[in-house]
């Protein structure tokens, strides 16, 4: 009812806090590009094997002066993988604790997703994937967020064609390549969300392609992951090259961020090899679950900044730097570069991270030094414990809430937010 969205945005109003002056709107009006990197976890930047980076187009592009680049920052995915990371960078929802928001009520529920948004200020907006249209329920939960079209497989050349594929899809790079042409057609500006998929477990990937020494593990199924992390490295490279000749990457907004872990828990010894170290313990593997978030514009102070986030924070940080208010909105999550931003990081499971301490699988650490901490005869760690994982259990419940009783469709405060008509989007390509 809406007296349940009453109480959201009630818990929502308690934690909000206000935009960056100096950044707000500085990337007001500008074409966007939100380039997915499947299973790119955040060890891989500046990583090397044998003495060879294994993704130097991104390292360059995280070191860029015009990028902004987060190290303190996690996927919070959970059982949706990809359509969590989807549902948090689009809406600032959470997944649910079982299943895939996306699967069980993209289709039904009402959203107030970026596409609508920036839609209303008069973008054009677009999703990319190499998959078919129907992985995830994509095809039907992004007319729920209200984008204009989605290409997937069957718009792209060949994609029948087995060569072209590998895994779950086009292969990264002709997938890029080909994207580029349809993207250069739409009118500015432009909201474009790129969906890679080659870096995907099993991380399988033709001879002809493979230019990178597999790590030596002895895992074989972690070993091949910098083989295909490089190879959709080359796609980026490619893309942004191309851009670059077209003018596009000049008068863009890139957003660029993993979706989740490529290597599982499963795999603690080949985990503990890559990371140089004997062994791993649960706060390693809580740093394990970085993903990276760049967003670079022309212009844009960029830098490593430390603050602690996740991909729930991914949209609001974005709505300010396009000089969109937030103001009224059902988000989750914070802006990244507010000054006040209070550093709480939730997985969907309940665990957390804070600049302070870190929560994972009911172990708590000390989140700089790495060494473990007890409740007992530690009154700082109980007060502040008990306070942040209020705030996680709350964010989580009220995030459910919102998805399960669909209650966007109570909001009569953005009376100036246009109903997504989503009848009026027709993906499939023989009627394009
Ligand atoms: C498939 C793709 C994979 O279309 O996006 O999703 P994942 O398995 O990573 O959740
Ligand atoms: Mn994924």
């Amino acid at each position: 009812t809406s007296k349940d969205l009453d109480k959201v945005k009630a818990f929502l109003a308690q934690n909000d806090i206000p935009a960056n002056a100096s950044y707000y709107g500085t990337q007001k009006g500008k074409n966007v590009f939100v380039i997915h990197l499947e299973s790119f976890q955040q060890f891989l930047i500046d990583y090397k094997v044998d003495g060879k980076e294994v993704t130097p187009n991104l390292n360059a592009f995280y070191h860029d002066q015009n990028t902004l680049s987060f190290d303190n920052f996690y996927n919070q995915v959970g059982q949706g993988k990809t359509s969590d990371a989807e549902m948090m960078q689009e809406n600032s929802l959470y997944g649910l604790s079982t299943g895939s928001a996306m699967t069980k009520y993209g289709t039904a529920n009402t959203f107030e997703a970026t596409p609508a948004i920036l839609g209303q200020q008069g973008y054009t907006t677009a999703a990319f994937h190499g998959d078919v249209s129907t992985f995830w329920n994509r095809n039907n939960t992004y007319k729920s967020f209200g984008y204009n079209y989605f290409f997937s497989k069957d718009y792209y050349p060949n994609s029948e064609n087995p060569n072209y594929s590998v895994g779950y899809g086009l292969k990264d790079k002709i997938f890029l390549k080909d994207s580029a042409q349809y993207i250069e057609q739409l009118p500015q500006p432009f909201y474009a969300k790129l969906i890679t998929v080659t870096n995907h477990y099993p991380y399988g990937l033709d001879k002809q392609n493979i230019d990178f020494p597999a790590t030596n593990t002895g895992d074989s199924t972690v070993d091949g992951y910098v083989q295909t992390a490089h190879y959709l490295d080359q796609s980026f490279g490619e893309l942004m090259d191309y851009l670059k000749k077209t003018g596009l990457y000049d008068n863009s907004t890139f957003v660029l961020y993993g979706d989740h872990y490529g290597i599982s828990e499963n795999h603690k010894p080949a985990i503990a090899k890559l990371l140089g170290k004997d062994s791993v313990n649960n706060y390693d593997l809580a740093n394990f679950q970085k993903v990276p978030f760049m967003i670079h514009g022309t212009g844009l102070q960029g830098g490593i900044n430390h603050t602690y986030g996740g991909e729930i924070d991914m949209m609001p940080t974005l709505m300010h730097l396009l000089g969109v208010s937030t103001d009224g909105m059902t988000l989750f999550g914070h802006d990244l570069l507010s000054p006040q931003n209070q550093q709480t990081v939730v997985f969907r499971n309940g665990d957390w991270v804070t600049p302070t301490y870190t929560k994972y699988r009911n172990e708590y650490f000390d989140t700089k030094s790495g060494q473990q901490v007890y409740m007992k005869d530690n009154p700082a760690l109980q007060a502040m414990a008990k306070r942040i994982q209020s705030y996680a259990d709350q964010s989580l419940s009220y995030s459910d809430k919102v998805i399960t009783g669909d209650l966007l469709r109570f909001d009569k405060t953005r009376l100036n937010f246009a109903k997504v008509n989503k009848s009026s989007y027709d993906y499939n390509k023989k009627n394009a």
